[in-house]
């Protein structure tokens, strides 16, 4: 089994109050009939790649709550209640532990500091476990020690500075290949993989997710497309104009993992 190997998802619809997502700058709010299409087109590509995929209903008041990946992260034997680092994210883990204690066997929870999902890295060696202005040193910590008790081996690092997750900046290809920025690439964290180096003025495509044999990609990034077409990988291109508008890319809209009872 490898770690980009998936039958199953959990996303969850946007609600009107998506527009108001938190966002770092200022700029174009994005509009929610576009937000909704591009949920749609990702929804279908996630079940054109072999996914059976739940649709949670939308939570108006929690406008960033469509990015299920930030409050909990999944792997085949247990979900973890992550505890996300912006004060208006907060309570989003506890509206998804319901779901999540009706599929894994077992529910893991954060109790102490913050770690958002979007900074966890899941590789077949290790996970990484970004520190950023979301995920600090005590969340850190304690997801360590919880992933330990699954067996599986962490290891704490640095989101690159101005950068909001980790996952912004990098994804896993396969299972010795990452995607990543020009700096990341040659800040040394993935010594020992094969490293994908994205064109700079195509920093956005590195927010890429493997999922089965494809990899679904950013639209409008064709020099990163190519890259990933000429290692042999079907690349199936998503539109993320306007979630973008609220710091978002194609990871955080899904919850995946392989379900063994499936
Ligand atoms: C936020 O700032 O939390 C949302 N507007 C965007 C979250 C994107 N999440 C992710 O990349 N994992």
């Amino acid at each position: 089994m490898r770690v980009f190997d998936f039958n199953s998802a959990l996303v969850r619809l946007p609600g009107k109050s998506v527009v108001n997502g938190l966002r770092a700058s200022p700029g174009l709010a994005p509009v929610f009939e576009g937000v909704l299409a591009e949920h749609a087109a990702y929804v279908e590509a996630l079940g054109r790649a072999g996914i059976r995929v739940t649709v949670l209903d939308a939570l108006e008041q929690f406008p960033d709550s469509i990015f299920v990946e930030d409050p909990a992260l999944v792997f085949s034997e247990a979900a973890v209640v992550l505890r996300p680092g912006a004060p208006s994210r907060m309570a989003e883990a506890e509206e998804l532990a319901p779901a999540l204690a009706a599929r894994f066997p077992a529910l893991l929870r954060i109790n102490a500091g913050h770690v958002d999902g979007g900074d966890i890295l899941v590789t077949p060696r290790r996970v990484f476990i970004g520190l950023s202005a979301r995920t600090d040193e005590s969340g850190g910590i304690e997801l360590q020690a919880l992933l330990a008790s699954l067996g599986i081996t962490s290891q704490v690092v640095r989101t690159p500075r101005g950068t909001l997750h980790l996952k912004s900046d990098c994804s896993l290809i396969d299972e010795e290949t990452v995607l990543a920025t020009p700096e990341l690439a040659a800040s040394g964290l993935f010594d020992g993989f094969r490293i994908l180096t994205v064109p700079p003025d195509e920093r956005a495509a590195t927010n890429a997710v493997r999922v089965n044999d494809v990899v679904l990609v950013r639209a409008g990034c064709p020099r990163t497309a190519d890259l990933l077409t000429h290692q042999g990988l079907a690349v199936l291109p998503l539109p993320v104009t306007e979630i973008a508008r609220i710091d978002a890319g194609l990871s955080c809209m899904s919850l995946r993992w392989f379900n063994p009872r499936a």
